[in-house]
């Protein structure tokens, strides 16, 4: 296993960002990160370790500020959709594990960002977009995944506050979070329309999130178990009984930056399959002479770029459309199609880069092959491709 994920003198392609959906300060933001990427050197053989030490240095680059708004220490006044893409796009091109810590600060605290109260906001948003804090969001149960109303995760209201009692799991930053976006049904008999959102601080009496989970991909993942979590009443996010809308609503801001997640990693292997074609030589010629090569080279490149064109539009219309905006219809369908196209096409990129390798594209230590696993679980979390299709055919229906 290789001990950095150094990018090799790679640095990802800027040509994307002239396009109109992109303004100045979006060009500027983009090179930026590449470079300041580039100089890091974070050990990513311990997942846990890495993923505090890249919170940590994300944070003091001033670079999760992008994942909360001004008024609370971010860097934008509201959470800028065509930022998080740029962002995310250029560290998953560097590191897989980078991507997910940034991306882990959003999603675990966007419900916060969204619909806390003044004072949930001033303690947790500042610390989150510092890197001081780590941030977890917790809706998925294992016998509720896709299917979110299907939680039995139970939060009853008392003298002194809230218990809550269940268990959540495929949880990302668990066991390493200071604190848990909770779901929880309030009132069982009214499926969606009776979830709410808690927040949880990490250490609590009655919260075990010992139970680490591992995947072919390395990230932090465990189980959480509450079983009589006391919380007082503060701890509840947002309207009682809105946590389902509320989910949704992060999910949505957050869908088009997997899609720039994978378009980053989907480039990355495209930028060392085009390295490679050019140097690998074989039956007195490069690899790049092959038409079949070139062939496969273009096909690689119209699934980028069709996957690109998705996201930048999902992202730009959540920032700038009137009527298609965020919250909106319109843009839940078009973040649906940009994470749904680039994911799958990236799947797809990185398998013909791996073909291209040979033998060296299987090899544990590979880029391509860190990459092969890296991209898989992208079509399955925050909501798998055949959520993405389904929010998709009900748009057509409507
Ligand atoms: N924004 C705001 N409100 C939304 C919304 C969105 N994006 N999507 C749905 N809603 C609202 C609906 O308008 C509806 O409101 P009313 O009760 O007022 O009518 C309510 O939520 C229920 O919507 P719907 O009937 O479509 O819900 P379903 O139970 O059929 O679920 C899917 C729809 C499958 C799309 C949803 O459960 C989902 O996204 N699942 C995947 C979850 C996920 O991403 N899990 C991964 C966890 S994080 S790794």
């Amino acid at each position: 296993m290789v001990a950095f994920d150094r990018p090799h003198g790679m640095h990802p392609p800027q040509a994307q960002w002239e396009l109109p959906f992109f303004d100045d300060a979006h060009r500027a933001l983009a090179p930026a990160l590449a470079d300041w990427t580039a100089a890091q050197q974070v050990d990513e053989r311990d997942d846990r370790a890495a993923c505090k030490d890249w919170v940590a240095r994300l944070g003091a680059g001033g670079w999760l500020r992008y994942c909360v708004p001004a008024a609370h220490g971010g860097a934008l006044a509201r959470l800028d959709s065509r930022a998080l893409v740029i962002l995310r796009e250029t560290l998953a091109f560097h590191s897989p594990l980078a991507d997910f810590a940034f991306a882990m600060q959003g999603l675990g605290s966007g419900a916060i960002t969204l619909a806390g109260s003044p004072a949930q906001q001033a303690a947790y948003l500042p610390d989150v977009a510092a890197g001081r804090k780590i941030a977890a969001f917790a809706l998925s149960e294992p016998d509720a995944g896709s299917d979110v109303a299907a939680m039995t995760t139970f939060a009853s209201r008392g003298a002194q506050g809230w218990r809550l009692s269940g268990s959540k799991t495929w949880i990302s930053n668990g066991d390493l979070a200071d604190f848990y976006v909770v779901f929880a049904k309030t009132d069982p008999q009214a499926g969606s329309r009776g979830i709410s959102a808690f927040i949880v601080d990490a250490g609590r009496r009655g919260l075990d999130s010992s139970e680490h989970i591992h995947v072919m991909a390395p990230h932090p993942l465990a189980t959480l178990r509450l079983q009589d979590c006391a919380l007082q009443e503060e701890a509840l996010l947002g309207p009682l009984h809105g946590g389902f809308k509320l989910a949704m609503q992060t999910l949505d801001i957050f869908r088009a930056s997997v899609a720039a997640a994978a378009l980053g990693m989907a480039r990355r292997a495209f930028a060392e399959a085009v390295a490679h074609a050019r140097h690998r030589r074989m039956f007195g010629q490069s690899l790049a002479d092959f038409q079949l090569t070139q062939a496969r080279l273009g096909e690689m490149s119209a699934l980028i770029d069709a996957a690109a064109l998705l996201t930048y539009r999902a992202a730009w219309q959540r920032d700038c459309s009137g009527t298609g905006g965020a919250g909106t219809a319109a843009y839940t369908a078009a973040a649906a199609s940009a994470k749904l196209t680039a994911t799958e096409n990236a799947q797809r990129v990185i398998d013909m880069a791996l073909q291209m390798f040979g033998g060296r594209g299987v090899q544990v230590g590979n880029k391509i092959e860190s990459l092969y696993r890296d991209i898989r679980s992208l079509r399955i979390y925050e909501g798998a491709s055949e959520v993405q299709l389904l929010i998709l055919g009900k748009h057509a229906l409507k």
